[in-house]
């Protein structure tokens, strides 16, 4: 017989260690501290996958498998992925441990290091497999998303008709990007009362991690793939068909929009890319939701998802040390929540301690744009990520920050840096209207910091990005401005980041 690895990201029962295994084979399951303390999750995002492992085990049982389950506090736990396989094997008399590939370096080096044998499985959950995704990228000067998704709906016929784009374009994000306003009508997710399994979950995580930022209670997302399955159908029949149009925008009062929020569900198996984009193209075909909304949702998945996995096996362990524009500063307090007068940031990281969420823009024009702008020390920024999201694990969280956001991979996944004023999330956002700071004041006492970082950044990286052929053209501007309004602006951002680095409220 064999130990067959489940791990806690791994929860379908069409993973690839599974379809391997035999009725005789059995199946290893642990919630170890390792695991739960390599960085300090997010209460949530603990719960959410000890109470997601414990029923699937239950499914797994139920459709007759050996469960050999580990729980936190079971007294024999060695608190570690790799000492509870080398128990359980030890305990079973098993050879071989079979295993769906890990989706971080850490992990899939710890089981190499095994003293048993361990067969690590390709993990089919991706369109792309790691072979496919080197082929499309060798020899290639900039690997770059827009072409790598055309491979991916020639691939698999998503939004295609005789071979050409649905609708004559590849791409509809030209109809999208439009700010929103306050609607009584949006339908958010649905929310899921914890069930018994979920609340002795969340009573251990209080009890156990009460010390981590965030909030764990109340606690509404599903935990079982039926649950998953409803939100799913939920964001069809509600969101989708507005998703496109207001995918960047932010409310203050509206944390979800049209977003799905089924990253959790997706990233831990379950739900599938595939059945996710299915449904999304379904949807589009009956009628029931417009062309830019289906693609432009199914480019986040078939697209995006799959380009920052391939980034991150082809880059290999060291990408998240990374730090290309040497950006040392340390990541200041208001990112756990320490009061901030910058309102756009308040509402971030609070929502993000109390959901274990935030959108995509908020994360990337909020949040990674002020440490970029600050020039926070990637390495930091990246653990934050991977601590606070419900979502987190390094395969998708690392090339997002390190490469999309923080531009600490010198441009492998973004051409340029996603860098903005205040303007840009003014435009987008309802944020700046009742913020301490002057959106429209570029210096003095009440300019909005991300004016005053914005040209601070730009100036002392001129030379890395002034022949940039995407942002080059700002240092005109720049070089356009009063000499001594240039001098004010840099001078007011020097006095705000040795505020914040004193640890004054900014
Ligand atoms: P929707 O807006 O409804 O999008 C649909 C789906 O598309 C998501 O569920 C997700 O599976 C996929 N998707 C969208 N954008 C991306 C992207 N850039 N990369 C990969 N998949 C994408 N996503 C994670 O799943 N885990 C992370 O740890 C993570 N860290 C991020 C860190 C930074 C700095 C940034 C800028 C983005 C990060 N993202 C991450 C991407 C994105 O923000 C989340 O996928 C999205 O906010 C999840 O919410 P949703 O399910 O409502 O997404
Ligand atoms: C994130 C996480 C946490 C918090 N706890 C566990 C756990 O106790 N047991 C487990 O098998 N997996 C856990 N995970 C998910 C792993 O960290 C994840 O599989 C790796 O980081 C690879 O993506
Ligand atoms: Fe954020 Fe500046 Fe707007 Fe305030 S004024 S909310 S700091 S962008």
């Amino acid at each position: 017989m064999r130990l067959i690895l489940v791990l806690g990201d791994q929860l379908t029962h069409e993973l690839s260690a599974l379809r391997t295994a035999n009725p005789g084979d059995v199946v290893v399951m642990a919630e170890v501290m390792a695991e739960a303390s390599y960085v300090r999750h997010h209460p949530k995002k603990i719960a959410f996958i000890f109470a997601a492992m414990r029923k699937f085990a239950i499914e797994l049982r139920e459709a007759g498998w050996t469960v050999a389950y580990t729980r936190l506090d079971d007294p024999d736990n060695s608190h570690a992925i790799t000492g509870e396989l080398l128990r359980r094997a030890a305990e079973h008399g098993a050879a071989e441990i079979i295993a769906t590939e890990p989706g971080e370096w850490r992990l899939i080096q710890a089981l190499v290091d095994l003293p048993v044998p361990v067969r690590q499985l390709p993990d089919s959950r991706f369109f792309a497999s790691h072979a496919e995704f080197a082929a499309w990228a060798k020899g290639r000067k900039e690997l770059r998303l827009e072409w790598f998704y055309r491979e991916m709906r020639r691939k698999t016929g998503l939004l295609m008709t005789d071979g050409q784009p649905e609708g004559g374009k590849w791409n509809y994000d030209h109809d999208n990007r439009k700010p929103a306003a306050p609607d009584l009508l949006r339908q958010g997710p649905p929310a899921f009362p914890p069930d018994a399994v979920t609340a002795e979950v969340l009573d251990l995580v209080e009890a156990r991690f009460s010390g981590n930022f965030g909030t764990l209670r109340p606690f509404t997302y599903a935990t079982d793939r039926a649950g998953a399955l409803k939100a799913l159908d939920h964001f069809i029949a509600n969101s989708l068909d507005e998703f496109g149009p207001y995918q960047d925008a932010m409310l203050m009062d509206d944390p979800y929009l049209h977003h799905s929020i089924l990253s959790p569900y997706i990233n831990t198996g379950l739900l599938s890319a595939a059945e996710v984009c299915g449904a999304a193209a379904g949807a589009y075909a009956a009628g029931q939701v417009r062309l830019n909304s289906a693609e432009g949702f199914i480019r986040q998945i078939l697209g995006w998802r799959e380009f920052m996995r391939g980034i991150y096996f082809l880059e290999g362990p060291d990408y998240t040390r990374r730090n290309a524009l040497g950006h040392r500063r340390d990541l200041p307090p208001l990112y756990w929540g320490a009061p901030t007068r910058m309102n756009c940031l308040s509402h971030a990281v609070g929502q993000t301690r109390d959901l274990a969420h935030a959108h995509h823009i908020q994360r990337l024009m909020v949040t990674g744009n002020f440490a970029l702008l600050a020039g926070c020390d990637p390495h930091q920024v990246h653990e934050w990520y991977l601590e606070v999201y419900i979502d987190a694990y390094e395969w998708v969280e690392a090339p997002n920050t390190i490469g999309m956001s923080q531009f600490a991979d010198g441009g492998i996944v973004g051409s340029k840096p996603y860098v903005s004023s205040g303007n840009y999330i003014n435009k987008m956002s309802d944020y700046c209207r009742t913020c301490a700071y002057k959106v429209d004041d570029r210096t003095g006492p009440d300019a909005c910091p991300f004016n005053l970082l914005y040209w601070h950044f730009l100036d002392r990286h001129r030379d890395r990005f002034q022949q940039n052929p995407r942002i080059g053209r700002i240092y005109a501007t720049w070089d356009r401005m009063d000499a001594d309004r240039r001098d004010a602006a840099l001078a007011d951002a020097r006095s705000f980041l040795a505020r914040m680095d004193a640890g004054e409220e900014v």
